[in-house]
């Protein structure tokens, strides 16, 4: 048996397990989600729509990824932005129309971009007909809902709270004269998926969306889609610490999870297009959230979102920090399931904001090496600060009347703020000179059309990313996270014989010179410049041309990130 005969051997295995893993869309993908009101404004009313987001198809084209997910679109309301919902079957007003959407999908598609959309099966608007027959004790609708009677002196059943509102999690309605279940507003009643009829409606609304040929649905606050049936008070920590329960991630909740994805598996089974499943669970231990992908024969969702990065870390993480929430995830998924990494989104403060400008290209570049599906809240390709709101102009509910400080804490506006195209009026977002939330007034600098004319920038560099992503060692490779030392993170990619990609990071507030040896013993002396954050300018010679790196001896300035192969890409 000669060598040639080998290398071929192990070349066929590579392949058919490149096949058996299926290549599917979703496990390679950057899927890029967009705050539909604030992305493009096409009408002027101050608010972005869907006939803004068909207008900027070129530019999510451009920028290379492979899924758009949609923030709500669903008729509301507006007391939760979206997220209390009136139809789960239409369109709001607001953003646009049916045919508009149907439209939108039919162009992503044909710009070879997926579309995922938002679901919130956990409640809907108390303005839903659905709520309104239930209160009126209508038989189909009557169990629609949580309803149990008041207890003595009309006091709510337990001590639920609720997350949003802080009070009882239990709604007086004089005209049903029981309490109703809301884990978030008021505003906002729970489904009982004890009743088999909310449970067979909820998959007839996937249904609808699937026929509209969307690739895959986010599911909000799925840990509190059920509730113990027992309906005992929840433990009160000494200081007043909930631990919900009674109310949170009960085993019901995995059953109904299971009933949507079979649903969505029917679809996949017809064109085998995977119709991909999303989950919302901040949960702080891994192995709760491991759970949500369920097993190979009850599968649930494709996967959890990995919120470590916006839970674990901070801005003054150190590397040690960083390689402990890398490896400490992968180790809690195991091999068998798909891990993904997600840096923000429309609940958290940007990532230029929540950790500094300089962190921009250090988070996108590891966001996009790591193994896994990656997600980008749109603006961070560019490094997009949060807009600067007054409480006076404040638009979430989570944030109103508060004090100033738990304002800036809470409200989620600062994040909500429009896309920042070009240096015009509202930086681009609308014609109109009143937006719904401020635009950030750093639009001067950070925009995309400033982003694409210059020869380096944050926007570049994610692109580079994304390019480099279609490599076999980025697709397949295993991870390697190591601090060299409190400061500097490594992350070494490698598959088979294919080149290794090798990313360092200088968290430190200082100049580092590190061996990337001393992490991979069998690394070759000579590394090739593939990109690196815009602090970094001198990897090229006096002949222009990239610079050979010394494995040995690499040098990062603060805030620094290179990512180098061991084979020129470039
Ligand atoms: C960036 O500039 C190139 C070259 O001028 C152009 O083809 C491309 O459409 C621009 N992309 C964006 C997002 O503006
Ligand atoms: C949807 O909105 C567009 C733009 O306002 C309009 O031209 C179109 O007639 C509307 N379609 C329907 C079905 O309402
Ligand atoms: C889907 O894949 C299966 C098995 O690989 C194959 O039998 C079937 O023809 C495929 N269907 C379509 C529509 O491509
Ligand atoms: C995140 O922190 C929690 C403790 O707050 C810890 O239990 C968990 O393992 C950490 N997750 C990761 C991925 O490091
Ligand atoms: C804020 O306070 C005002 C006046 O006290 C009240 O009308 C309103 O309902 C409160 N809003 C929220 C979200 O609690
Ligand atoms: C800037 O605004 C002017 C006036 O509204 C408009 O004509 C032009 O197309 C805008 N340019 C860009 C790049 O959006
Ligand atoms: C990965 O990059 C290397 C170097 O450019 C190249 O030889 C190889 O073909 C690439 N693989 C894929 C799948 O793009
Ligand atoms: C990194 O920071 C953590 C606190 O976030 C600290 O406990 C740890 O000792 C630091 N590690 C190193 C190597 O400096
Ligand atoms: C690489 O760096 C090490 C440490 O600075 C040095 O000893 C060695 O000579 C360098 N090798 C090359 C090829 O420059
Ligand atoms: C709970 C849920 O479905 N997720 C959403 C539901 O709850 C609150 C209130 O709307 C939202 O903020 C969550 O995002
Ligand atoms: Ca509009
Ligand atoms: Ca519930």
């Amino acid at each position: 048996m000669g060598r040639g005969f080998l290398t071929v051997l192990l070349l066929a295995l590579k392949l058919s397990s490149v096949f058996a893993d299926g290549l599917n869309w979703w496990k390679s993908a950057v899927i890029y989600q967009i705050y539909p009101r604030s992305f493009k404004d096409s009408d002027g009313n101050g608010i972005g729509d869907l006939q803004g987001i068909i207008d900027s198809i070129d530019y999510i084209k451009d920028i290379g990824v492979d899924a758009v997910w949609l923030s709500p679109i669903y008729p509301t309301p507006d007391k939760d932005f979206g997220y209390d919902i009136t139809d789960m079957r239409n369109i709001y007003s607001v953003l646009g129309n049916m045919s508009q959407f149907e439209e939108l999908v039919k162009k992503l598609h044909e710009a070879g971009i997926k579309i995922i959309l938002d679901f919130v099966p956990n409640h809907t608007s108390n303005e839903h007909d659905w709520f309104i027959r239930s209160t009126r004790g209508e038989e189909k609708y009557k169990d629609y809902y949580v309803w149990r009677d008041p207890e003595s002196g009309m006091q709510p059943p337990n001590n639920w709270v609720a997350t949003i509102s802080k009070g009882s999690a239990w709604q007086y309605d004089k005209f049903r004269k029981k309490f109703y279940l809301h884990q978030f507003l008021p505003e906002q009643p729970d489904l009982n998926y004890e009743n088999p009829e909310v449970v067979r409606e909820i998959l007839s609304v996937l249904e609808f969306w699937l026929n509209k040929h969307v690739d895959g649905f986010r599911m909000d606050a799925v840990h509190a889609i059920c509730e113990s049936q027992d309906f005992a008070d929840e433990e009160i920590g000494p200081h007043g610490e909930r631990y919900h329960e009674k109310t949170w991630d009960q085993p019901k909740t995995l059953d109904i999870l299971a009933q949507f994805r079979a649903k969505l598996d029917e679809f996949t089974r017809v064109d085998n297009v995977s119709r991909v499943m999303m989950v919302e669970n901040y949960n702080s231990n891994p192995y709760i959230i491991k759970k949500y992908y369920g097993s190979s024969n009850v599968p649930i969702a494709h996967f959890p979102f990995n919120f470590y990065v916006i839970m674990n870390i901070t801005k003054d993480s150190n590397a040690s920090d960083w390689a402990h929430c890398i490896n400490e995830y992968y180790k809690a998924l195991g091999k068998e399931n798909w891990p993904n990494w997600v840096l923000g989104n429309h609940d958290q403060h940007r990532v230029a904001s929540r950790f500094s400008e300089q962190h921009v290209d250090l988070l996108n570049i590891i966001n996009l090496v790591l193994k896994g599906t990656a997600v980008t809240y749109f603006g961070e390709e560019l490094g997009m600060p949060d807009s600067l709101v007054r409480q006076d102009q404040a638009q979430d509910p989570q944030g109103k009347n508060l004090s100033f400080s738990d304002f800036m804490w809470n409200s989620r506006d600062f994040e909500r703020g429009p896309f920042l195209w070009n240096t015009n009026t509202t930086a681009g977002f609308s014609s109109n000179l009143n937006t719904w939330i401020p635009v950030s007034p750093s639009y001067w600098r950070i925009n995309v059309k400033a982003q694409n004319t210059s020869e380096r920038s944050h926007m570049k560099i994610y692109k580079d990313m994304i390019a480099l992503r279609k490599n076999m060692t980025l697709m397949h490779g295993d991870v390697d996270a190591q601090h060299i030392n409190s400061n500097v993170l490594a992350i070494y990619r490698y598959y088979y014989d294919n080149p290794t990609v090798v990313t360092v990071v200088n968290f430190g507030n200082f100049m580092e010179t590190v061996d990337l040896t001393s992490g991979r013993k069998s690394l070759p002396k000579k590394l090739y410049f593939y990109t690196a954050s815009l602090n970094i300018n001198d990897f090229k010679d006096k002949d222009n041309k990239l610079k050979v790196y010394n494995s040995t001896s690499i040098t990062l300035p603060p805030k620094g990130a290179i990512v180098l192969t061991t084979i020129p890409f470039k």
